[in-house]
C-alpha cells in the first residue's frame, strides 16, 4: 500500500505525530512495545537458543558466529530466523503490539516477511555498515517496514542503530561496489554533503521499538560496553506489496496475514529497484558482504 492510503487509516497505538515523524524521518523509537511479561518470555527464548548455539563451530543456516565462539563462550551476531526456531518469537511478532505498529505504519493488512535477532556481543560486537534494505529483499512497493524490538536496554556505547533521517526520500543508493559485488554497503563518501547532521541515535529502554523504513540508510557502530545489545527484527509490509525474489531468510511464516486481511489485488510503487543476487542458493547474512 502507498504511503499516501496508509495515511487514510486511523492509528491503532502510535500517535498521528509519531506516524508523521516516521513518514518525514524514515526512523523512529517507540517505547514500551514490549512490556515486562513480553520481555521475560522473549528473553528466556533468546537465552535458550544461545544454550543451543554452544554446541555449534562454524556458522551455520540458524547462527551466524562471531570470532571467540565456543561452548564455554558464545559469541553470536545473528540468530537467523527466530520465528522458525522459538514459538515465543513467532507469538511475538503476530501477537503483540508490535504487529500493530506495522498497521500503523504499512496499512490495516499486514504480512509477515521475516525476522532475525542480531546481537552484539560486549567489547567487540561489529560495526554495521551504511546500506538500504530493500534491495536485499524488493517488493512491488516500499511498504516494508523493520521492527526491532530492544530485549535490553540499549545505550550509546552499545552500538545501537543509527539512522540517516530523511534519506529514505531520494532516489537509493547501489548495495554493490563498482565490480559489481554486492556489499550492502554504501561508502560514507557517496552520502550527500552534511549528512552527518541527520544522523539519529535509534537507543531506548528494553522494550523499546526502533522501527526502520525500508528505504532508510542506516548501520550502527561497534559495542564498546560490556554489556550485549540484542535486538529481534521483524519485517513485516503491507498484505498488496508481493516480494519478486528468493527470501535471504526463507520461514514458514512468510506471507501470514498478522493483522487485517489477504489482499486481493498486488500494490505497485513506479520506482524501481535494484536486484539482489540470488539468494535461493542460500544466504551468508551480510557482515561476509560487507568486508569486502
Ligand atoms: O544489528 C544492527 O546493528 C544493524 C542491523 C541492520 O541494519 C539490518 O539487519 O539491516
Amino acid at each position: 500500500m502507498l504511503m499516501e492510503d496508509v495515511l487514510k487509516h486511523p492509528t491503532r497505538v502510535l500517535s498521528n505525530r509519531q506516524r508523521e515523524q516516521f513518514v518525514e524521518e524514515g526512523c523512529l523509537v517507540v517505547e514500551d512495545v514490549a512490556d515486562e511479561k513480553w520481555l521475560k518470555r522473549l528473553n528466556q527464548a533468546m537465552q535458550d537458543m544461545v544454550d543451543a548455539s554452544r554446541e555449534i563451530t562454524e556458522s551455520d543456516d540458524r547462527f551466524i558466529l562471531e570470532e571467540g565462539h565456543g561452548p564455554e563462550t558464545p559469541r553470536l551476531r545473528r540468530l537467523s530466523s527466530p520465528v522458525t526456531h522459538h514459538e515465543t518469537f513467532w507469538e511475538f511478532a503476530s501477537q503483540s503490539k508490535s504487529a500493530d505498529v506495522a498497521a500503523d505504519l504499512c496499512g490495516p493488512d499486514v504480512k509477515f516477511y521475516h525476522s532475525k535477532l542480531n546481537f552484539k556481543w560486549p567489547k567487540g560486537g561489529h560495526k554495521f555498515d551504511w546500506h538500504q534494505d530493500i534491495p536485499a529483499w524488493p517488493h512491488t512497493d516500499y511498504s516494508p517496514v523493520t521492527v526491532g524490538l530492544y530485549l535490553d536496554d540499549c545505550t550509546s556505547e552499545q552500538g545501537p542503530l543509527l539512522g540517516i533521517r530523511g534519506s529514505h526520500k531520494p532516489p537509493m543508493h547501489s548495495m554493490y561496489d563498482k565490480d559489481r559485488n554486492w556489499t550492502l554497503r554504501i561508502p560514507e563518501e557517496d552520502l550527500p554533503s552534511g549528512w552527518q547532521d541527520d544522523v539519529v541515535e535509534l537507543k531506548g529502554p528494553a522494550g523499546s521499538a526502533v522501527i526502520i523504513n525500508c528505504r532508510v540508510i542506516h548501520g550502527s557502530a561497534a559495542n564498546a560496553s560490556d554489556r550485549m545489545r540484542p535486538i529481534l527484527l521483524n519485517v513485516y509490509s503491507s498484505a498488496d506489496s508481493m516480494p519478486y525474489m528468493a527470501n535471504p531468510i526463507p520461514n514458514p511464516y512468510e506471507g501470514a496475514i498478522v493483522r487485517g486481511k489477504p489482499a486481493r489485488f498486488s500494490c505497485h510503487d513506479p520506482r524501481g529497484c535494484e536486484l539482489p543476487p540470488d539468494w535461493s542458493g542460500g544466504y551468508v547474512g551480510p557482515w561476509q558482504h560487507q568486508s569486502r
